[in-house]
Order: structure tokens, then C-alpha cells, then sequence
């Protein structure tokens, strides 16, 4: 048995993990194919203009990082002919359409949240572990996307969303805010992401970086990734993504 003075000299044991960072679109919740794409289609419907975009180019598209950004980038592909006000204004409308359009088929119940998602938010939360969101989607969308979480927003210390963005991920920004918000070293956080964009993003940051793939970034490159999964759930071999899993990635990280 060690003596109190024996007991003094030994470091408390510090917590490596001490913060989940989570992205939003692809990683909480498949909101893209069947919500943001179908919300901008709807707000190009409403202006009458004669675009659609499918599952498929929506897919490519996905590489803007951004809404708005999408947007500017399709009419650049499309020459549109307007002067730089206009367009500027015309992307700002659609994408306020686009919003609203967003908010009322999440509000429809129409997104599903990932597998094993609410699980492990449940988990960290119950275990106090410090819950952070570090998206560059508009806030509004976090926001209806958690009216229908068992988890609510309120959990997570930092929402940090493109409002608090100067530049949309692949740049660090959003991680370096949520990292100084919650007063967490990088080497004490982990992020949860779904694209080499949002990786690139969270590694630029300093975090170690696990990656759920989904349909729309499954073929993209993770360099870089803690570990890269089909999703949160089982794998079928009777292993899930939990805490005790994450700590041991993070470890051997
Ligand atoms: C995903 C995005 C967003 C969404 C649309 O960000 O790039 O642009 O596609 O949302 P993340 P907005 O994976 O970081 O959450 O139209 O509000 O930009
Ligand atoms: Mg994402």
C-alpha cells in the first residue's frame, strides 16, 4: 500500500479524451440527398428557373463546400449572364429559399439521423464527456435537425456553425473556434466527420479524426484519419463505436 507522501509525488492521471466534435451534414444525419438537394430544387422551382439538380450531379456539386458557394459555383458552370449585384442577390435569395424549404422536410421528419448516432451522443452526454459541433451549414439547420434528436442541443457546449466561419471547411477555422471555446487541446479532442473535406478541416486543426463514410463520400481520400467506418452501428463483427473504442484510437493515435 503506498503512503499519502508516496501518493503525492504520482501526476493525476489526466483524461486524454475530453471533448467530441462533431460535423453535422453526413455525419449526424444524411441531410443531402434528400434534404438540401431537394431544397434547393424546391427554391429553383419557386424562382421558375429551369434547373435541376439530380442525385448524381448533387454529388459533384458536393465539392463546394458552402450552400451559397454551391450555388455561385453552378452558375458559373451554367454562364449565367448577370452582373456581380445580381448574381450575388440571386444566390442569397435561392439559398434563403432553400433554408426555409430545409427547415420544413426536416420538420416533416423526412432525414434520417445515422446509425448509432443518438446512441453514442447519448453516451458521451451521460458519461460528461464535453459535446462540441464544429459545421459550416447554416445554424438554422442545426438547430431543426436537433428538434428531432432524443440528444438535445443543449448538451453541446459549443455549436459552432458557418455563421461563426470566415471560410467554409476544408479550412481549419471552425475547429480552431470550437477548440478555443471550449478551452480543449487539440490532442484532447476528437472530431467525428463524414468527408475529405471536413477531415482535412479537423486534422488542420490538430484533432485526431474519425471518419463515417456515407453514399456521397465513400470513394473520397482520408489520409490522415484515426480510423475510417461504415458508420457508428455494429459493424457486423460485434464491434460499435463507443467511448471505450474511441479512447483506444485515440491512444494509438
Ligand atoms: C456541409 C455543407 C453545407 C450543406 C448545406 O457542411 O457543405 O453547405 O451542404 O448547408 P458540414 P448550407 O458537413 O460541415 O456540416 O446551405 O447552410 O451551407
Ligand atoms: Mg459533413
Amino acid at each position: 500500500m503506498s503512503t499519502p507522501s508516496a501518493r503525492a509525488t504520482v501526476a493525476p492521471a489526466v483524461e486524454p479524451l475530453q471533448a467530441l466534435v462533431f460535423d453535422v451534414d453526413g455525419t449526424l444525419a444524411d441531410t443531402e440527398r434528400d434534404g438540401h438537394r431537394v431544397a434547393f430544387n424546391l427554391a429553383f422551382e419557386d424562382l421558375a428557373l429551369p434547373w435541376f439538380w439530380d442525385v448524381l450531379r448533387y454529388g459533384d456539386l458536393l465539392a463546394v463546400t458552402g450552400g451559397r458557394e454551391r450555388l455561385l459555383h453552378f452558375f458559373e458552370t451554367q454562364h449565367v449572364k448577370l452582373a456581380a449585384a445580381e448574381r450575388d442577390e440571386l444566390a442569397r435569395e435561392l439559398h434563403a429559399r432553400k433554408t426555409r424549404h430545409y427547415a420544413r422536410l426536416v420538420g416533416e421528419g423526412r432525414i434520417d439521423w445515422r446509425p448509432g448516432v443518438q446512441r453514442l451522443l447519448a453516451e458521451a452526454r451521460d458519461a460528461g464527456m464535453r459535446l462540441a459541433i464544429a459545421t459550416t451549414t447554416t445554424r438554422a439547420n442545426v438547430e431543426v435537425l436537433f428538434a428531432t434528436s432524443a440528444v438535445p442541443l443543449s448538451a453541446f457546449e459549443v455549436v459552432a456553425t458557418a455563421e461563426d466561419a470566415e471560410r467554409k471547411k476544408p479550412d481549419p477555422g471552425i475547429y480552431e473556434h470550437v477548440l478555443a471555446r471550449l478551452g480543449v487541446d487539440a490532442a484532447n479532442a476528437l472530431a467525428i466527420e463524414d468527408s475529405s473535406a471536413g477531415l482535412a478541416s479537423a486534422r488542420g486543426a490538430g484533432l485526431a479524426t474519425l471518419v463515417t463514410i456515407n453514399d456521397y463520400t465513400r470513394d473520397q481520400a482520408f489520409d490522415g484519419a484515426l480510423a475510417v467506418v461504415p458508420h457508428l452501428d455494429d459493424d457486423g463483427a460485434g464491434s460499435r463505436v463507443d467511448l471505450h473504442r474511441l479512447r483506444g484510437w485515440l491512444r494509438h493515435a
